[in-house]
C-alpha cells in the first residue's frame, strides 16, 4: 500500500514539474537555453569558462550555477562579466523547473541571446528533470572511463551535444576514445560529439560555433558581432 502511495507521489512531482518546466519554456521562448550536465569534476564550469572568454564578444550569455552547495561556481564565472546566478540545492542531487523558474526574474530576458544552466554534477538524476531548455549537453571527461556510456544511457540518450573533455590527458589513461564515441553514437546516432581539452583550449571553437548555430532568430537584431 505504502508502495503505491510513493508512486503517487512521485508521479504529482514529475507532474508539477513539467508544467513548470512548460512555463519556463515560454517564459524563455526568445533565449536559446542549455541545460548542462555531466559528472562532479568532468570540467563543465572549466568548459563554460572557456566558452564565454569566446562568445562574449558574439552573444549575450547568461548563466544559472547549480550545486548542493557554495557559491565557487558562479563565483569563477563572475569573472567574465556575465549576468549569473547561484542556485544551492542543499542536498537536492539536480535542478528542477521551480528552482529555474524563482531565478529568472533576476535576469534581463530581452537582453539575453543565451542561458547556460549548469546542473548539479550527477550523471543520473538531471538527465530526466526538464527545466525549460531548449537542449541538454553532456560533459564526459574522458578519465571517468570509457564503459559511462553504456552505464548511464539515459543521459546520453536525452543530450543533443556530448564534449567529451580532457583529451589532453588521453596519453596517460587506458581510455579508448573511438570506443567511446561508439558507444555514444548506438545510444544517440543525432549526438553532436566533441572532442575538446578545456586545458589546452583544442576543440572549443566548434562548441563554440555549433552553440551559436542554435540562437534563436527573434524579431529583433541577434546580439552577434
Ligand atoms: N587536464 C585537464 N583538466 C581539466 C580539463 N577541464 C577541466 N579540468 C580540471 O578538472 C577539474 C574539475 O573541473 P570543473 O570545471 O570544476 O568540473 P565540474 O565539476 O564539472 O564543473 C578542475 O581541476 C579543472 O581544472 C581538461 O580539459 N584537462
Ligand atoms: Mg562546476
Amino acid at each position: 500500500m505504502s508502495d503505491v502511495k510513493e508512486i503517487k507521489v512521485m508521479s504529482n512531482l514529475r507532474t508539477a514539474n513539467e508544467i513548470q518546466a512548460r512555463d519556463n519554456r515560454h517564459t524563455l521562448e526568445q533565449v536559446f537555453v542549455c541545460n548542462l550536465l555531466g559528472s562532479p569534476g568532468a570540467g563543465k564550469t572549466t568548459l563554460l569558462e572557456r566558452t564565454l572568454a569566446e562568445l562574449t564578444a558574439r552573444a549575450k550569455v547568461g548563466v544559472i550555477e547549480g550545486d548542493i552547495y557554495t557559491t565557487k561556481d558562479a563565483d569563477r564565472i563572475a569573472h567574465y562579466g556575465v549576468p549569473v546566478v547561484q542556485i544551492n540545492t542543499g542536498g537536492g542531487c539536480h535542478l528542477d523547473a521551480s528552482m529555474v523558474a524563482a531565478v529568472l526574474p533576476r535576469f534581463d530576458l530581452a537582453r539575453l541571446d543565451m542561458l547556460v544552466i549548469e546542473n548539479v554534477g550527477n550523471l543520473v538524476c538531471p538527465a530526466d528533470f526538464d527545466l525549460g531548455e531548449d537542449i541538454k549537453a553532456v560533459v564526459l571527461s574522458i578519465t571517468e572511463g570509457d564503459d559511462k556510456p553504456v552505464k548511464y544511457p539515459l543521459i546520453f540518450r536525452n543530450s543533443k551535444a556530448v564534449v567529451l573533455n580532457k583529451l589532453d590527458l588521453a596519453g596517460f589513461t587506458d581510455v579508448n576514445v573511438s570506443k567511446l564515441e561508439q558507444d555514444i553514437r548506438a545510444i544517440n546516432p543525432e549526438a553532436e560529439i566533441f572532442q575538446v581539452s578545456c586545458r589546452t583550449g583544442d576543440g572549443v571553437d566548434r562548441w563554440c560555433d555549433w552553440l551559436l548555430s542554435n540562437l534563436k532568430q527573434t524579431g529583433t537584431a541577434p546580439n552577434i558581432n
